[in-house]
């Protein structure tokens, strides 16, 4: 049957990398099935409202009732449609819906460990860090979570300052980040692929300004991304200046694999960190979705930074010339391991 136009046009808004209509993991698909479960039921307890508000309307003789009568019947409508009809309405979602919620939960699995990914959120960026082996140190990706597919993942939660919510709509979710713990919510991509993630709980004036982007690999794929981060990066000349220019005014806040120690000026403001930018040429994005990578992509955040994303921790660069920002910024668009 076609469907009408203005349908046509509501169903539209339920594709794409951010919806919970598009499921692409088993959390997502029994939450979507919640979804449509209490979307159903609200509009079967909205219809007979309706139909029973309709039917208050229509003129009849009143039979003559006494008032004890009256009170009998009023008392079965309370107890009907204000105790009965809730409690059966939310035992029966709880029945549905319980079993969703602790398919989320990082129950032992028959099969060992599940990957565990930990994500740290920051006003308003995010951090991911995945957990080395014994004294192996974490490699760490920026606004980037890069996953395995096909298996669950177990990802462990937790803020550096305010309450943010981790929420990946295509895989099911959403979780708090509580600063000063730590909560697990396990996630599963059935098949590789991209996926938008956005941060769901208000915290601060660029709360819309922190996306996440997710890349779901094939297991291989995934261990040998995470083997060649592992591996010691390439050491970068302290010649360029360039290089000598982000040691000075950028180094204290930024971490860029490989980076020559000798060349951290450490004096800049040192409660404050910024994302990790070994990976920074091969973003998507900068300032967690706020602008498209380009080319000349970087150098222009770097002067319109606070503009495009004003309040945002990252102090303005005014101090720095523009040609110094320039060249940085094409040195970091080469930093693809
Ligand atoms: C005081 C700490 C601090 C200093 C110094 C600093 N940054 Fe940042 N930087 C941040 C923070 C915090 C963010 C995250 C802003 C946001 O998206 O909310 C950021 C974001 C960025 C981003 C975007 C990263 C991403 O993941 O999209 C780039 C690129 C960047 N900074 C480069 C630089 C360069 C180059 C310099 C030196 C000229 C510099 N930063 C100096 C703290 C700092
Ligand atoms: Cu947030």
């Amino acid at each position: 049957m076609p469907l009408p136009l203005p349908l046509l046009g509501l169903l539209a808004g339920c594709a794409g990398e951010m919806s919970i209509m598009d499921p692409a993991g088993p959390a997502a698909s029994h939450q979507f099935w919640v979804w449509w479960a209490m979307l159903f039921f609200s509009v079967v307890v909205a219809l007979v409202v309706f139909a029973l508000w309709l039917y208050t309307f229509r003129r009849r003789e009143q039979p003559q009732r006494t008032p004890r009568e009256e009170q009998r019947i009023m008392l079965r409508w309370v107890l009907g449609g204000g105790v009965l009809l809730p409690v059966v309405s939310i035992v029966a979602l709880l029945v549905f819906a319980a079993p969703t919620g602790r398919g989320m939960l990082p129950l032992p699995l028959p099969e060992g460990e599940a990957e565990r990914i930990e994500v740290v959120g920051h006003q308003w960026w995010w951090e991911i860090r995945y957990p080395g082996e014994e004294d192996e140190p974490d490699v760490v990706t920026a606004n980037r979570l890069v996953m395995p597919a096909g298996e669950p993942v177990d990802f462990r939660l937790t803020s550096a300052d305010v309450i943010h919510s981790f929420w990946i709509p295509r895989l099911g979710g959403k979780r708090d980040m509580v600063p000063g713990r730590h909560s697990t919510i396990r996630l599963e991509a059935s098949e590789p692929g991209v996926f938008g993630a956005q941060c769901a709980e208000f915290c601060g004036a660029q709360h819309t300004g922190m996306l996440l982007h997710v890349e779901a690999l094939e297991r291989d794929d995934y261990d040998a991304w995470l083997a060649e981060r592992r591996s010691p990066p390439e050491p970068i000349g302290d010649e360029a200046d360039a290089v000598r220019a982000f040691g000075e005014h950028c180094a204290a806040c930024h971490t860029v694999a490989g980076f020559p120690e000798a060349l951290v000026d450490d004096g800049v403001a040192h409660d404050i960190v910024g994302p990790d930018l070994t990976d920074i040429g091969s973003r998507p994005t900068l300032g967690a979705g706020v602008l498209p990578m380009e080319e000349g992509a970087i150098a222009y955040w770097l002067q319109h930074h606070q503009t495009l994303k004003p309040g945002n921790r990252m102090p303005p660069h005014n101090h720095i010339d523009t040609e110094t920002l320039q060249d940085i910024g094409a040195w970091l668009e080469t930093m693809e391991p």
